[in-house]
């Protein structure tokens, strides 16, 4: 059942022991929600614990020093930025169906939760996030606003995608006035980058292929090589990108086997061009602009099949 900003602020009232739950391969989004309203609720002296399918990423540990570790048991689920029970991941399909309130930005959310809040008009699931610590007259401090703003920003590729709204910009900028540090987490999250992944951009280069008389550029990367350069699974998001960033390419595909012939599609696509849709054939979702799927099979009829369905899109042959 659909609830409003209301409904959830009195659900949260009349709660007491929160877990919230992220989704796999966690992003700045799912993070930044949860732990912004982890600490929000914990302003509120509720027992609250954030979890995750994977290890979070080094580079996202800022958001979450001040939080609370407490044990307890939970009473009340929620989740943030997931669209489906599928991104729970392994570990938390316990939860699956006993999710109490979803709280997400995806125009695909599957509807899973006993009750939901979607949104897809908000850039980041932290824009809704900000609307209910707002209805919770739980003030936002620096740590609160650091996790909005992070969410805002690497949701909308730092304020660049089609996403962004004047209202994104507007969030933000209060975020600032309450002690974001907008550089440092910008630079952190879009401007630092280790060898390894310096070594998986010089590869993707190499290795990429365009199609459609340069509309489609399609990067693939097998597991061997991604081994060979030693990279993180939660180190490779930022190549996906790179494709639809050539003048010209308005699909760009990023293929990245994770095991054994089981590959991870991401899909970005020119704003006339939905990349979700693209997706959802394939099973996976997104956005308009951004989506991915997981795909199991020997690479060369993957490609076969993707290019199948971009012919339907772009016209001619690959
Ligand atoms: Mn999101």
């Amino acid at each position: 059942m659909e609830v409003d900003l209301k409904e959830i602020v009195d659900l949260l009232n009349n709660h007491n022991n929160f877990y919230i739950l992220t989704h796999l391969s966690p992003d700045g989004d799912t993070l930044g929600s949860a732990y912004a309203l982890c600490l929000a609720l914990q302003k509120l002296n509720k027992n609250v614990k954030v979890l995750c399918n994977d290890e979070i990423p080094e580079k996202y540990s800022f958001l979450y020093k001040d939080v609370k570790l407490q044990n307890f048991k939970p009473e009340f689920i929620i989740s943030t930025d997931v669209a489906d029970t599928k991104l729970l991941g392994d570990k938390l399909a316990i939860y699956s169906n006993k999710v109490d309130l979803c709280i997400d930005h995806h125009v695909l959310n599957s509807k899973f939760a006993d009750l939901w809040y979607i949104d897809p008009n908000a850039a980041a699931t932290c824009e809704i996030i900000f609307s209910i610590i707002n209805n919770l007259n739980v003030e936002i401090d620096k740590d609160i606003a650091t996790c909005i703003y992070t969410g805002i920003s690497t949701d909308t590729g730092c304020f660049r995608h089609i996403n962004a709204t004047s209202k994104s910009y507007r969030i933000a900028a209060e975020m600032i006035d309450h002690g974001a540090d907008a550089f440092s987490i910008n630079r952190l999250m879009f401007d630092t980058k280790t060898k390894a992944q310096l070594e998986l951009e010089r590869l993707a280069i190499e290795k990429i292929e365009f199609s459609f008389e340069g509309k489609c550029a399609m990067i693939i990367l097998t597991k061997d090589e991604l081994d060979k350069i030693g990279i993180k699974d939660s180190d490779t998001n930022g190549i996906s990108s790179m494709p639809r960033g050539i003048k010209g390419v308005l699909i760009g595909i990023t293929l990245r086997e994770k095991e054994k012939n089981v590959f991870k599609a991401s899909v970005r696509t020119d704003e006339t061009i939905d990349a979700s849709m693209i997706c959802s054939q394939f099973g996976g979702g997104g956005h308009k602009c951004a989506a991915g799927f997981i795909i199991q099979g020997c690479i060369f009829e993957i490609k076969e099949k993707i290019q199948d369905c971009i012919a339907k899109i772009l016209g001619g042959k690959a």
